[in-house]
């Protein structure tokens, strides 16, 4: 294995482990063993050199006198904070007698894990762990707080998560940036948009908050939260109605034109611009633009599908490039995700076949409060790795009575003392990315990339495959699949040709360039992974699985009275919960403020600058009032995860709901409602 471990000074190739579509190529600058600056790679061709400013200041991070050297054993109550060191042996032990012991008396279904992608490498995500987990036949995780609903519903229409090749949007002239904050979450597509925007595009966004992403466009469209679909129907209505479709695209790539023809005749205008908030002549002007513009472009973002109605919502919104014919132009029809394009072999690399002929229950990730708190075939074990559940999952105050249980072993492996890692029995100390080797696909660029270890680990810390090889010695699993090395890892996972999109994508290759761009061409004329191989505006299978067969609105669940619908969205220095911990980016970041509408505030007498306090029966929050014009009446928008500290109370996920969404079984953080009033500090 390549390593650049050995050499204490130089400028060494890196990738970007965190969970952000742009997945950037970095270079490591190294003094004395140490990392002293992290910098976009020039050569990366998406990329090219541009990194966000959360990784700018990634060393703060990396040598934070927080961060976790050794193993810790907790000798204090749950959740206070007092740990001891203790050696890796005595952790390793304590784990393994301590999941032998429930094995014995409940079964392996009482042990769960609890992961997500803090760190995106395959191996480190879904790798080992995944091996052993099968092994052990412990719970399995639905890991869909993400983008569970809408590559659910993307999937209906469009067989996968199959969009345009980013690199291509250089040639789009109308860029529809829907319910994403692209300024913050995926700032390479503003790069790119940039370019478009010097030869004549136009930008408009769609969402619920003008925030960097709604300042930067040429027209931004606020729309009441979750009525995102109803939008596209309308669109979708005045399209046919002017006769702005592409009958032979749609003839010839395309199942259901008439039937849809026929049912978005009920979405007029006044309908539409009475659910959205969105003005009648602002739909003619809008259909028009996108009837009468090619290429045109939509980027699907993640904000709108983190609603009760979101699978849907993005379903729908993916059949608006099929009417207009835009698959077919350089630069035309839209993106949700990419991830379709560099799927590899997850079997080899996660080894469902050690399961062998068991079943075992499957817990929903967002659900993890309520779960913990089941008292039937209860939880009694908890490994936490790659995710902090205690600041990211929704009804936090649940999830916090359940890691407060007594009777729960809960073990968080972390680069630091995270608000989940304060309940923790054991807690144990994780390498960074540029500690170890693993491969990377993003998902929203087409590139693979790899990481060779740069820099020695942290401490006494140890990586994920790490963990999880030394805790099958313990457990005495002796298969091979324990065994292999990252490497192996690697070339086990590329070895798929099911995938001609991978072709040529080898360990050597990606040893030799560093990034290696999928096999593309274009998705038309061609064949979609759809049952009927074509764009799916009409969905035989959704019927069969009891959804709506064409898009349709549906409104989110009215969870109460109350009178504001939250959404409290990611901000632009932290990423989820990362870096919330770190001085330098809290700095950055400043405080957490709750946007609402001037007249809103009036009425309450709510002035900029006053403490609010925000509840509903779930919980509340106290933050810092932001009345203006970026948000309509009856909206509240916060940003950022923020950590719990003794005299705030900023912890937002305390209010939202854990239901499930329309499809996919993910998250619906933004379709809880709340009230407010000023706090009496
Ligand atoms: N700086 C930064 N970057 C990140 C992250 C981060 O935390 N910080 N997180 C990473 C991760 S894991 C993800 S999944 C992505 C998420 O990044 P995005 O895809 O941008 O998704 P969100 O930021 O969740 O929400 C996007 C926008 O949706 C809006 N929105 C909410 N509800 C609605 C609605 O009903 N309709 C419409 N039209 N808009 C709505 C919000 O106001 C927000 O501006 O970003 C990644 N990148
Ligand atoms: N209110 C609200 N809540 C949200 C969202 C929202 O928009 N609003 N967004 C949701 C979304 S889209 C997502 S994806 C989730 C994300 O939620 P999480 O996946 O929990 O993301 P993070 O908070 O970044 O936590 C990742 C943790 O992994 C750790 N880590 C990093 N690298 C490694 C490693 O190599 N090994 C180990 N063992 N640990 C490592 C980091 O230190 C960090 O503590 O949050 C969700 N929660
Ligand atoms: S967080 Fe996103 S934008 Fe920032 S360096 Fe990583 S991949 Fe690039
Ligand atoms: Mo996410």
């Amino acid at each position: 294995m390549q390593s650049y471990i050995n050499q204490s000074d130089g400028v060494f190739p890196s990738v970007c482990s965190l969970d952000c579509p742009d997945q950037c190529g970095l270079l490591l600058h190294k003094k004395d063993g140490k990392i002293i600056k992290v910098q976009g790679d020039p050569d990366h061709p998406v990329t090219k050199g541009n990194i966000c400013n959360k990784v700018r200041n990634m060393t703060d991070r990396l040598y934070d006198p927080k961060r976790l050297k050794q193993p810790l054993k907790r000798i204090g109550a749950k959740g206070e904070g007092a740990f001891t060191p203790i050696t890796w042996e005595e952790a390793i032990d304590t784990i393994t007698s301590n999941w032998k012991d429930l094995i014995k008396k409940h079964g392996p279904e009482s042990i769960l894990p609890y992961s997500f992608y803090g760190n995106m490498g395959n191996l480190s995500a879904e790798g080992m762990d995944r091996r052993f987990f099968n092994k052990l036949g412990s719970s399995m995780l639905e890991r869909s707080i993400c983008n569970a609903a809408g590559s659910a519903g993307y999937g209906y229409t469009m067989g996968g998560s199959f969009g345009i090749d980013p690199e291509e949007t250089i040639h789009t002239k109308l860029f529809i940036m829907w319910g994403i904050n692209a300024v913050s979450t995926n700032m390479h597509q503003v790069t790119l948009a940039q370019q478009a925007r010097k030869n004549g595009a136009k930008i408009v966004v769609i969402d619920v908050h003008k925030n960097q992403t709604g300042k930067w466009a040429d027209w931004f469209i606020p729309i009441l939260p979750g009525t995102d679909s109803a939008l596209a129907l309308g669109l979708m209505h005045i399209l046919y109605a002017e006769n702005l479709i592409d009958q032979p695209f749609l003839d010839a790539y395309t199942v259901g034109a008439e039937q849809l023809r026929d049912h978005v005749r009920q979405y007029d205008p006044a309908t539409v611009s009475g659910i959205t908030g969105v003005p009648i002549e602002d739909l003619y002007e809008l259909a028009r633009m996108y009837g009468t513009t090619t290429p045109s472009f939509v980027r699907i973002g993640n904000g709108l599908q983190h609603h009760d109605n979101g699978g849907m919502a993005v379903r729908t919104i993916a059949c608006l490039p099929a009417l207009t014919g835009q698959w077919m132009a350089k630069g035309g029809g839209a993106t949700k995700g990419n991830s379709g394009y560099l799927a590899f072999n997850t079997d080899a690399l996660r080894r469902p076949d050690l399961l062998q002929d068991r079943t075992t229950r499957t817990i929903n990730m967002n659900q993890i409060g309520q779960a913990l708190l089941e008292s039937e075939n209860p939880i009694r074990s908890m490994f936490v790795y790659g995710s902090n559940p205690a600041l990211v999952a929704p009804s936090a105050n649940k999830v916090q009575e359940g890691l407060m249980r007594d009777d729960l072993f809960t073990v968080v492996h972390d680069l630091f003392l995270t608000e989940t890692a304060m309940y923790a029995d054991i807690v144990l100390p994780a390498a960074s990315s540029y500690e170890t080797e693993d491969f990377y696909n993003s998902y929203w660029h087409n590139y693979i990339q790899i990481q060779k270890p740069v820099i020695e680990k942290y401490g006494e810390s140890k990586s994920n495959v790490e963990v999880f090889k030394l805790l099958a010695i313990e457990m005495g699993f002796q298969e091979q699949a324990f065994k292999d090395s990252e490497e192996d890892m690697i070339r086990q996972a590329l070895d798929f040709s099911d995938n001609p999109y991978l072709d040529g994508i080898t360990y050597e290759s990606l040893s030799k360039s560093q990034y290696v761009k999928a096999k593309m061409k274009p998705l038309f004329p061609g064949k979609l992974k759809t049952p009927s191989g074509k764009i799916e505006l009409y969905s035989e299978r959704m019927k069969q699985l009891g959804y709506e067969p064409l898009p349709t609105y549906k409104p989110i669940i009215k969870d109460s009275d109350l009178p504001f619908l939250f959404i409290p969205a990611p901000n632009h220095n932290f990423l989820n919960s990362t870096f919330s911990n770190n001085a330098k980016h809290i700095s950055l970041e400043k405080e957490p403020k709750l946007h609402m509408n001037e007249a809103d505030a009036k009425q309450l007498g709510i002035a900029s600058g006053d403490m609010v306090r925000i509840w509903n029966d779930r919980g509340e929050c106290l933050l810092k009032a932001a009345p203006g014009e970026n948000v309509l009446p009856g909206v509240l928008v916060s940003q950022g995860l923020w950590q719990k500290t003794p005299d705030t109370k900023q912890h937002i996920n305390v209010l939202t709901p854990d239901r499930l969404s329309d499809m996919g079984n993910g998250a619906v953080f933004f379709s809880g409602r709340v009230d407010l009033e000023k706090a009496s500090h």
